[in-house]
């Protein structure tokens, strides 16, 4: 790419306003208030050795983890940004037990409420070790204007108006979708601009890459063992054993197997009966931008972006990636 041949998130974003069903810039206001806040977090994520942030605050957060000094810079990072921004009514957070009505001047006259997970995989942070923020938009439901309530957020990813996340690793990129395809930005520290460079993004179909922990296999459902143990297997023409690839970051992970092709799976264990991950914070946002790229996601049962949440805070079981993977990995799941 000529070095004046660039496409700024800003200018993509604009340029693609009138494909967005409320183009009256809101979205892209809000995804530009965004875009700020992951370009301050990439900063304070590039300089954590430097800056003695790493480590623990001694608290504990609502998932039960030790709170890095990190996760709660992002958190007040987005809450400050959005805030100010007007265009986002609520908040909710992986850091937060429960949604927050953000207070800017403009706020309650927000259209949108975010769903965040402003740190994700947090723990790789002092091995400095790729990590991630996850993003999630929706239309409120309540009037704007009017305080703004649980039923705002809590919504199924099928009604997500836009998803993205962040990926802090050898460079900072960007990705999201609107539903009308995924594109992905990489940032450019000497002009401090998010730059087009993975436009319309598709998954492959196949892949050779498998990603979970296989250090919780005692407690995998059988069908999920044979899979794996099918993966390991030698067969030329379906290019196995694959590669077992697992960062432990879940966005990291996802990335790279969006762009090389691959299958994600968190199962439940004994010690995570429905999964690990959280549906309203990492699966949902993560299921849009699969999907969109012509991947799927499911729980082993049902889409993952048609569970009606019953609680914010919820974890579900998760396959993701490549179409085809999933669905073999399904085979055994489901035999
Ligand atoms: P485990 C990070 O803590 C995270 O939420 C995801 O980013 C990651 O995929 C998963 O948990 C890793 O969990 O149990 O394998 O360490």
């Amino acid at each position: 790419m000529s070095q004046f041949n660039i496409t700024t998130l800003g200018q993509f974003i604009i340029e693609r306003q009138s494909e967005f069903k409320y183009a009256k810039g809101e979205l892209s206001r809000l995804l530009r208030d965004i875009s700020i806040a992951a370009k301050v977090i990439s900063r304070e994520v590039n300089k954590a050795g430097i800056a003695e942030i790493i480590g623990e605050t001694g608290e504990v957060n609502v998932q039960g983890e030790d709170v890095k000094k990190l996760d709660i810079i992002g958190n007040e990072m987005f809450i400050s940004t959005l805030s100010r921004g007007g265009e986002c009514c609520a908040f909710a957070s992986e850091e937060e037990d429960d949604m927050i009505a953000l207070k800017g001047i403009y706020s309650k006259n927000g259209k949108y409420v975010v769903c965040i997970d402003p740190l994700d995989g947090s723990s790789n942070i002092d091995v400095n070790v790729s990590i991630g923020t996850i993003f999630s938009i929706y239309l409120r439901i309540s009037e704007p204007g009017t305080e703004p309530d649980l039923k705002d957020v809590l919504q199924a990813g099928n009604k997500l108006v836009a998803a993205g996340y962040v990926v802090y690793g050898s460079s900072t990129m960007l990705v999201y979708t609107t539903g009308k395809g995924v594109n992905g930005f990489t940032l450019d520290p000497s002009i401090g601009e998010f730059c087009l460079s993975h436009p319309d993004i598709k998954t492959p179909k196949d892949g050779s890459i498998y990603s979970l922990n296989e250090g919780n296999s005692i407690d995998f459902p059988s069908g999920v063992v044979e899979y794996i143990n099918w993966c390991k297997q030698k067969d030329k023409e379906t290019k196995r054993p694959y590669s077992a690839r697992y960062i432990g970051s879940m966005v990291a992970d996802l990335h790279r197997n969006l762009l090389k092709g691959g299958v994600f799976i968190y199962p439940p264990t004994a010690k995570t009966p429905n999964g690990k991950l959280r549906l309203m914070f990492e699966c949902n946002p993560m299921a849009f931008i699969v999907e969109q790229a012509g991947g799927i996601a499911t729980t082993g049962k049902e889409r993952i972006m048609d569970i009606e949440p019953s609680e914010l805070h919820q974890r579900v079981p998760i396959f993701i990636g490549s179409e085809n993977m999933v669905k073999k990995a399904l085979e055994f799941v489901n035999k």
